[in-house]
């Protein structure tokens, strides 16, 4: 089989990737590893910026997202004494908008038969050639036979645990990578939720979270060491410390009820740099993971794929090269920038088992600035509304 475009990975990025492509009469195949039901049962962002609402609008998949996305027009910080409202609305003109990762790959996946986007689920042992060469290849197994998928370039949208990235020699790249010693333990319930906006709260019992998905179900997180086990957090034991982190007031408001997910994500901020070796190109997590405290993930996958479907549409139709030679810098200097604001509010908001009682002076002192800084306040809100791209 051959195509011009092979992309790896039919998450949000290379969905997103393969419609914009698509859209522009660029063949492109998708190859995915997962059936669609796993892929759909992972439970993950729910925050969008502007710039990622926008690619949806433009290829007309909006639909759903207008009719039951929720717009924010601000988030709260709670540090145990005063709840801080960033007023993002008021301080940047933009807004975000609460709308599930589950949903929004759900609408690429529904729209991919009727527009012409090829995906091929549960393909095995996905595995890239000759990325440096004018005839890259991919191979993978599908239902017990072997395929091969001939290609002009390769993207891989992969995540974190792909095989593009590892397709660049160890000599090309260079990582860049903080563990962090804690996870979230996230649980999602159809109850309503405590307040009509987040709060992202700093306890001294560790970091806690109120989303949403919707007005019936809410999404919460809580700080556990990175080696939790899970099954010692039953529900109740959840809710009852969800209700300590998040303060008095959010646990008057706050519904009980079952988890119908619970799962524990580690928190990582990693860049690989370049995002192109040859004709491979990295998109999302592929090449870039931040902790998810300021709900940037997702969005640097959109913008990378903004970039990147820019450049090679450029190449395709117009047979400019600029694009594409420059993908890896353009990209690289909008993720460091994520990754800078991701790291900051994670230092901020969260307990470090080995902080000490200066560093949680630091903590109040920047705290106490951001609640009477107009110009702190700016800067939260312009990162979380998302950098221009
Ligand atoms: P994905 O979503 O991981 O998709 C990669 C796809 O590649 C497939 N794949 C393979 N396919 C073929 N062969 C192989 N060998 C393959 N290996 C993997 C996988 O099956 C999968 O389908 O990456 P993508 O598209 O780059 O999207 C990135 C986002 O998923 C991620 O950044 C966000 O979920 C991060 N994130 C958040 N981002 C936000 O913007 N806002 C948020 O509010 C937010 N909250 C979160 C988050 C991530 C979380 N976790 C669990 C890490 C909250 C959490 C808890
Ligand atoms: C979520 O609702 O899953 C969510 C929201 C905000 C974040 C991270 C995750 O910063």
């Amino acid at each position: 089989m051959k195509t011009q475009v092979a992309i790896i990975g039919a998450g949000p990025a290379g969905l997103l990737l393969g419609h914009l492509l698509g859209a522009e009469g660029i063949e492109c195949v998708v190859v995915e590893r997962a059936t669609p039901d796993y892929v759909l049962g992972r439970i993950r962002a729910g925050v969008l910026e502007g710039g990622t609402t926008d690619m949806l609008t433009q290829l007309g998949l909006d639909a759903r997202l207008k009719a039951e996305g929720i717009p924010h027009d601000g988030f709260c910080l709670a540090d145990g004494e005063r709840l801080i409202r960033i007023d993002v609305a008021a301080l940047t003109g933009k807004h975000v908008t609460v709308y599930g990762q589950t949903e929004v790959t759900r609408d690429l996946m529904d729209a991919a038969p009727e527009r012409g986007l090829q995906i091929i689920y549960s393909a095995s042992d996905v595995a890239l050639h000759d990325v440096a060469s004018d005839a890259p290849y991919l191979t993978y197994t599908q239902g017990g036979r072997p395929e091969r998928l001939n290609a002009q370039y390769i993207v891989g949208c992969d995540g974190y645990h792909g095989p593009a990235r590892q397709a660049i020699p160890a000599r090309i790249g260079q990582v860049f990578e903080r563990v962090y010693p804690f996870g979230w333990l996230g649980i999602l319930a159809d109850v309503p939720p405590c307040h009509h906006e987040l709060i992202y709260a700093n306890h001294a019992n560790g970091f806690a979270l109120a989303s949403m998905r919707s007005t019936t179900r809410s999404r919460y997180y809580i700080q556990v060491p990175v080696d939790e086990d899970i099954t010692q957090w039953p529900d109740e034991r959840v809710w009852d410390e969800l209700a300590v982190r998040l303060g008095p007031e959010a646990a008057a408001a706050m519904t009980r009820g079952p988890s119908i997910e619970k799962s524990i994500a580690p928190l990582r901020s990693f860049v690989f740099e370049p995002m192109r070796y040859g004709k491979l190109f990295l998109c999302g997590d592929a090449a870039h993971i931040v902790p998810p405290t300021g709900a940037k993930g997702l969005n640097l996958a959109a913008s990378d794929v903004a970039y990147l479907s820019t450049a090679l549409i450029a190449k395709f139709k117009h047979n400019d090269n600029g694009g594409i030679a420059g993908y890896s810098g353009q990209a690289l200097a909008r993720v460091w920038k994520s990754e800078r604001f991701s790291w900051s509010l994670t230092k901020l908001m969260h307990r470090f088992p080995d902080d000490g009682p200066f560093e949680r002076r630091m903590q109040v002192a920047e705290m106490e600035y951001i609640a009477n800084s107009r110009a702190m306040q700016t800067s939260i809100a312009e990162n979380y509304v998302g950098l221009p791209l």
